[in-house]
């Protein structure tokens, strides 16, 4: 009879802070832990075909519940899971990782006559030397009488700043003998007098907010992602509701709150504008955002896309991110975004604002189907083919309120940005670290909380997918409803606008252009274009559903088979023109994307604009 034990005490902590569900590739040295997980009933164990899907699955989960947790074995298994780990590192997801380690003697052989333990590289702790960079605490248990106050101290860590954490316990350690949890976990509550501090000062920015607001003209509210990660969806709300403002929100928060109006769920909600991606927006948002003298960013993750306003707005934007905030150049340090929100709801509930918004602002109704029309310059697809267009329409209204939306790093994503999510929490994409394949792996995660009348649509690129394609497998096993849809271009079609736009021009005799545009050598072979996959045979191989939808009609019945299968995954291949490029994107100069920095050309500001967002994340 084994009695309470470090594992045992690990799954209590886990399970008491939210998580029901681990997403694992077995390995010996966690083998202890994983079983006693199974048994307990209070931690799921999903497996996972390999450790970049748990990574990406445990992230996407820490976006809808309050942690992730990933388990995996010593270098071979948490090595494949780095780039999942940097993102939630980036995009500030909970994500716990759980990793073995080989025992003391494999340990004590190795330190003392040169022998390596299986996966050892050539000392005792290289996981953990190479995790730091990218979590917020590490822990490696070695002894069972420590294990309380470390696992208590990293976890809290994790719940508090939101961010990844790992936890390695040594091979023989996890069915050691464990003091069992006396009191719930502390998570790092300020002492008094700091509590104090926090509150003065998020009180003098909120002031300062405030002033701002009123002497501005058109004032309005940029939501971000930090307030999902902290819950405060709930005071923006309030917020909105309190200032009478109009709001966006970056592309990772779409979905802050319900977009649908809600008497008419084809109509977006009046307060919204629409998500504001810069040069992505549909024209008339991009108006509107860019028309405010005065945007209220909060808890905005200063990524890439926004590179342009937040330079050019430098000096009328309010940034309250990362632990801080910035009036203009003004900057208060240590503004903790929970207070903050809620001494603004006070300020601004106690004295009604009336400010009229930019201009444009209330003929914003619909997404792109009524702004974009029919008159869709995209059109270069042949027979067989469809334009992101034609495909975004049929989504758009396929796309129900129980359905979750999971955008990957595709041209899609841009025109996913425009499709009305009606219930919070109901989109999940990875714009910052855009890691292509993420939102594959991601349905791992997502599937797993879905409820019975609930159902998961994945939008990757053809590249994406076929990075992270053996996922089907987990949702086949899992027996999920989960549409993949690959957009079938047989391209890397940001790839190759980012290289040679005009490859996409309809008048551009031949393809190779690229490669002369390019100065690579015409006979090597591109990296860019490639072969079709047989998308339908690789669904049936895996035991899901395949689909192969070549127009809009096809897509349309596709889609509704799919949302109507309960039991399993369905693979849906819409073929797109490799020539196809969303109108939005149709310029003489590709608009700068993903790191692309060629066009931003803007003199470097004295304050940073990244000021607000100090390293030590949000407290
Ligand atoms: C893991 C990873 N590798 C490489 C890249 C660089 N990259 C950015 S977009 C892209 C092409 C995406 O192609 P696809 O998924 O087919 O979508 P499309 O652009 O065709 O819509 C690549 C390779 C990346 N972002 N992530
Ligand atoms: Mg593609």
């Amino acid at each position: 009879m084994i009695n309470y034990t470090v594992a045992d005490y690990l799954i209590e902590r886990l399970s008491e802070l939210g998580a029901s569900h681990l997403f694992h590739v077995p390995g010996n040295y966690t083998a202890q832990f994983l079983s006693r997980a199974q048994a307990s009933g209070r931690l799921s164990c999903v497996g996972t075909i390999n450790e970049l899907e748990a990574g990406y699955a445990a992230d996407a989960y820490a976006r809808l519940k309050p942690i992730g947790v990933a388990c995996v074995t010593y270098g071979v298994g948490s090595f494949s899971l780095y780039n999942a780990l940097a993102g939630s590192y980036v995009e500030r997801c909970p994500v716990v990782l759980i990793n073995g380690s080989a025992n003391a003697d494999k340990a004590e052989a190795l330190v003392k006559h040169g022998v390596l333990f299986a996966h050892a590289i050539d000392t005792l702790r290289t996981d953990e030397s190479i995790f730091k960079p990218i979590t917020c605490a590490t822990a490696v248990i070695v002894d069972p009488a420590d294990a309380p106050r470390q696992i208590d101290r990293v976890l809290s860590a994790c719940f508090a700043q939101k961010k990844p954490v790992y936890l390695e316990v040594r091979d023989g350690v996890w069915l050691l003998p464990c003091a069992q949890p006396v009191q719930p976990l502390k998570v790092a509550e300020p002492d008094a007098p700091t509590a104090a501090r926090l509150d003065a000062a998020a009180q003098a920015a909120a002031q300062r907010i405030r002033e701002r607001v009123l002497e501005s003209s058109h004032p309005i509210l940029w939501g971000g992602e930090e307030l999902q990660r902290l819950g405060l969806e709930g005071l923006f709300e309030e917020l909105v509701a309190a200032t009478g403002l109009k709001y966006t929100t970056t592309l990772m928060a779409k979905s802050l709150m319900g977009e649908s109006s809600p008497n008419s769920p084809q109509q977006q909600r009046p307060e919204f504008l629409g998500v504001y991606d810069s040069k992505f927006a549909p024209p008339a948002v991009r108006q509107v955002v860019e028309g405010s003298d005065c945007i209220v960013a909060l808890g905005t993750i200063l990524a890439d896309f926004y590179g342009d306003i937040v330079s050019k707005s430098h000096d009328s934007m309010i940034l309250a991110a990362g632990g801080a905030v910035r009036v203009g150049r003004e900057i208060f340090p240590g503004v903790d975004l929970s207070r903050l929100m809620r001494e603004l709801v006070r300020l601004f509930r106690a004295k009604s604002l009336r400010k009229s918004p930019p201009d444009g602002a209330d003929a914003l109704g619909r997404s792109h189907l009524v702004m974009m029309g029919d008159a869709v310059a995209d059109a270069a697809e042949g027979p067989g083919e469809m334009s992101w267009h034609d495909a975004f329409r049929v989504i758009d209204e396929t796309v129900d309120p129980d359905t979750y939306v999971l955008a990957d790093t595709t041209l899609g994503l841009f025109l996913a940005a425009e499709t009305l999510i009606a219930k919070p929490k109901h989109f999940v994409a990875q714009t910052a670290w855009l890691s292509i394949g993420y939102a594959v792996g991601a349905a791992t995660g997502v599937a797993t909380l879905l409820e019975s009348h609930e159902h998961a649509l994945v939008l990757a690129g053809d590249g994406g997918f076929q990075m992270v394609a053996q996922s089907l497998a987990t949702l086949v096993k899992l027996r999920k409803p989960v549409t993949l849809l690959v957009f079938d271009n047989a391209l890397y079609a940001i790839e190759q606008y980012l290289v040679n736009h005009r490859y996409f021009a309809q008048d551009n005799p031949a393809p190779a252009d690229f490669f002369c545009e390019l100065d690579l050598d015409p006979s090597e072979p591109s990296g860019t274009t490639k072969r079709r996959w047989d998308y339908v045979r690789f669904a049936e191989a895996l035991g899901a559903v395949g689909r192969l939808a070549c127009s809009p009609a096809q897509l349309a019945e596709a889609l509704t088979e799919a949302r109507a299968r309960r039991d399993g995954p369905t693979l849906i291949a819409a073929r797109i023109a490799s020539r196809a490029l969303p109108k939005e994107l149709v310029v003489s100069q590709p608009v700068a994307l993903m790191g692309d920095a060629a066009e931003t050309g803007h003199a470097p500001h004295d304050t940073p604009a990244t000021l607000a967002i100090p390293a030590a994340g949000f407290n």
